[in-house]
């Protein structure tokens, strides 16, 4: 089923130039970038994007980081593509993502309170609708 998620290179990412590999990968296994923009995200943006870890222990130490340096925000649009590109990311924690995967291949634990991870993907069509309206509404 054709479908649209929410991807967002992040803070790490993109001050490493990992831009064009991430979205490489993206394109290589066959989804469409459907929207594209750099910018430097606002706390409102992500109080919305990360509600649902308000109040755990990780939260602020990700709301800093993701306030740390610009973030590039895509739409990709493709056939079951939110959990193909949750696939392409790998589990959450870089050091024991898979190899293979962007989180495996090029990421490591490099925050010492919030996983420094490279990539965000929706999980589902609804979070992927409601974030789309974060970042691009
Ligand atoms: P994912 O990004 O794999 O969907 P998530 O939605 O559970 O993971 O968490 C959002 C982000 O918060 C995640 O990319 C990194 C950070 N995070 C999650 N769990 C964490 C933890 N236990 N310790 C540190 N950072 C964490
Ligand atoms: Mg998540």
């Amino acid at each position: 089923m054709t479908e649209r998620t929410l991807i967002l290179i992040k803070p790490d990412a993109v001050a490493r130039g990992l831009t064009g590999e991430v979205l490489r990968r993206l394109e290589a296994k066959g989804y469409r970038i459907t929207a594209l923009q750099q910018l430097q995200a606002s706390t409102e943006q992500l109080a919305a994007h990360y509600a649902e870890h308000e109040g755990k222990p990780f939260y602020q130490p990700l709301v800093d980081f993701m306030l740390s340096g610009p973030v590039v925000a895509a739409i990709a649009e493709g056939d079951r593509v939110i959990e193909g590109f949750r696939s392409l990311a790998g589990s959450t924690e870089p050091t024991t993502a898979a190899p293979g995967t962007i989180r495996g291949d090029l990421g490591r634990d490099w925050g010492e309170k919030v996983q420094k991870n490279l990539v965000h993907g929706s999980d589902s069509p609804e979070s992927a609708e409601h974030e789309i309206g974060i970042w691009f509404g």
